[in-house]
């Protein structure tokens, strides 16, 4: 029968997000936040880090497809690429289906989120459990970025909401070493919150994206469990453009099938409504 269990992600505007839950898979608290996975009637398993949705198995898809291949396929040649977070490993996953890519790697803060999802969510960590191109590390991206060698073809930032550990990843220290860690032709593209409900946080996202790159977008894209539904990531390069340089050639080559993304998605998600325009006025070249 029915279970009469809800979980609800609140929203402080007073709004919240229900779903009924069949079964809790895990439970834990790390030293950075509570972990939870459960498996729910309608959106199947779900990972909810403090109370908030960051995965479910009904819709991570489109997040990861728009996190993912929008740089990808845009990029000319996308080999060495540098996640930070994403710990149920959609990202990661998505990336590595790309044959262009020589190694991707992963930092992401949290064992605990990596452990459950390889656990109870394979649909998007069973990559974490190892792969030939992934080199897998748990440790802070912040010190990550303040301290390789390394260059990137593309950095994409998967991160939590800015509360908590993942707050200083959208400061411009922060961006200031992501800036130092591309290579020409780098692209970084970071998880940019709600047109809706953090119209503060984007206006100083793009801020800071803006003052250290030339090339400074968000898109948007609409999912089923963030809170509004519409949902951003930000673009940056300083030398590509998510516009002038997309070419369709680049998904045929690829060979790749998608269940969210294809080149009208690509087009598309670069429009915004007038008061997202409006409020990111100056900061970002989207048509
Ligand atoms: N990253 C979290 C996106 C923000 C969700 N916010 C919220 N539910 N309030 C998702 C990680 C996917 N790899």
């Amino acid at each position: 029968m029915f279970s009469d269990l809800w979980i609800e992600e609140k929203h402080e505007v007073g709004y919240g997000m229900r779903y009924q839950v069949e079964q809790v898979l895990y439970s834990k608290k790390s030293e950075f936040q509570t972990v939870d996975i459960v498996e729910t009637k309608g959106h199947g398993k779900m990972l909810l880090n403090d109370g908030l949705v960051m995965v479910s198995e009904r819709d991570e898809f489109i997040y990861h497809d728009m996190i993912t291949h929008v740089p990808m396929l845009i990029h000319p040649a996308p080999k060495n690429i540098l996640v930070i977070g994403g710990g149920d490993g959609g990202t990661a996953r998505e990336v590595l289906r790309h044959n262009s890519v020589e190694k991707c790697t992963m930092v992401e803060i949290d064992k605990l989120v990596c452990e459950a999802c390889i656990e109870h969510i394979p649909q998007t960590a069973e990559v974490l459990k190892g792969h030939k191109k992934l080199n897998l590390i748990i440790g802070d991206g912040v010190k990550f970025v303040q301290e390789t060698k390394e260059k990137f073809d593309i950095i994409i930032v998967d991160s939590t909401d800015p509360i908590g550990p993942a707050a200083p990843l959208f400061g411009p220290e922060f961006y200031g070493n992501v800036k130092k860690c591309l290579a020409p032709n780098g692209i970084v593209v970071s998880q940019g919150e709600s047109p809706f409900f953090n119209e503060d946080i984007q206006k100083s996202m793009l801020e800071v994206l803006s003052s250290a790159f030339e090339n400074t977008y968000i898109y948007n894209f609409s999912n089923l469990t963030y809170p509004g539904g519409l949902w951003s990531f930000t673009f940056a390069s300083n030398s590509l453009d998510p516009i002038a340089d997309f070419k369709q050639s680049r998904i045929d080559e690829s060979g790749l099938e998608f269940n969210y993304y294809n080149e009208g998605i690509h087009k598309a998600a670069f429009k915004l409504p007038t008061f997202q325009r409006k409020n990111l006025e100056g900061l970002i070249k989207n048509p």
